[in-house]
Formats: structure tokens, C-alpha cells, sequence
């Protein structure tokens, strides 16, 4: 079995990045379902990780004594670039790796809430005053 673990929740893009990050690199893990109808992400092991009960968290047992654990997105594919570049995920050169940093940041800033706010009324039937503005 893998030593690597990925918690995740079924339909979760940010769960997804990190699936496909895994498959590009090429990457054993085992993954571990989390039923959010259960709020199995709010487990103390989870917590311990994550103190806001998301994920992914990726638990990144490598055999080589120097495991790692983390949480975020972002955080767990610069770590996965880091100790696997193989290949890399975000650009051979400086102005590739720009570039991409851009789009996130754009991203980030102008775009991930206003598709929240349209998607967790949906999908997780939270928030939906939010629609009615
Ligand atoms: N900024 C976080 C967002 C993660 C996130 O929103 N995860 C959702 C699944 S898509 C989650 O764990 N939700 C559980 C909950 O809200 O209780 C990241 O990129 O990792």
C-alpha cells in the first residue's frame, strides 16, 4: 500500500487539482474518501491539519524518513513540484512560472468567491441568501 495519502471529498475541484497533480507526476497514493454528509473532514486527525475541517490534505509519507503533511491546495502542489519535479507543474522558466502564478492570483482574487457564491448555494445548498442580493 501507498504510503502516501490524499483525503478528499467526493466533487471537490481543489480535491481534483491535486488527483491530477498525482497522475502527472505519475505518483502512487492511496486515496482516502471523506463523506461530508458525515463531516468526516472535521475528524481530530483531519483538524490536527486543517483547524478549518477542508480539504485536500495530502499526507505524504515517502518511505525516506522525511513524510510530510499538509493542507491547502496551492501549498500541497509547490510541495509535489518541490519533491518531484518531474515534471514540473508550474513552468520550466522564469516567465512560464509568472505567467502561471498570474492566472492563480487573478484567479484567486477576482473569481473563486463569485463562483462560491454561485456554486455552494447548488451544490452544498449553503449560503443561498447569498443569491438573493
Ligand atoms: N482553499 C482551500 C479550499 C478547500 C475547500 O474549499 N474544500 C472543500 C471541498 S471543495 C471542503 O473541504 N469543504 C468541507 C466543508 O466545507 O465542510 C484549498 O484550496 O485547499
Amino acid at each position: 500500500m501507498s504510503k502516501r495519502e490524499l483525503y478528499f471529498i467526493s466533487g471537490s475541484p481543489p480535491c481534483w487539482s491535486v488527483m491530477l497533480a498525482l497522475e502527472v507526476k505519475g505518483l502512487n497514493y492511496t486515496p482516502v474518501r471523506l463523506y461530508n454528509s458525515k463531516s468526516e473532514q472535521n475528524a481530530p486527525k483531519l483538524l490536527a491539519v486543517n483547524p478549518r475541517g477542508e480539504v485536500p490534505v495530502l499526507m505524504d509519507g515517502n518511505g525516506s524518513g522525511d513524510g510530510a503533511t499538509f493542507c491547502e491546495t496551492l501549498s500541497i502542489l509547490t510541495y509535489l513540484d518541490a519533491a518531484y519535479p518531474e515534471p514540473l507543474l508550474f513552468g520550466d522558466t522564469s516567465t512560464e512560472t509568472a505567467q502561471m502564478w498570474q492566472s492563480i492570483s487573478e484567479c484567486n482574487s477576482n473569481l473563486t468567491d463569485q463562483v462560491g457564491d454561485i456554486s455552494r448555494p447548488l451544490f452544498q445548498n449553503k449560503g443561498a441568501n447569498l443569491l438573493i442580493r
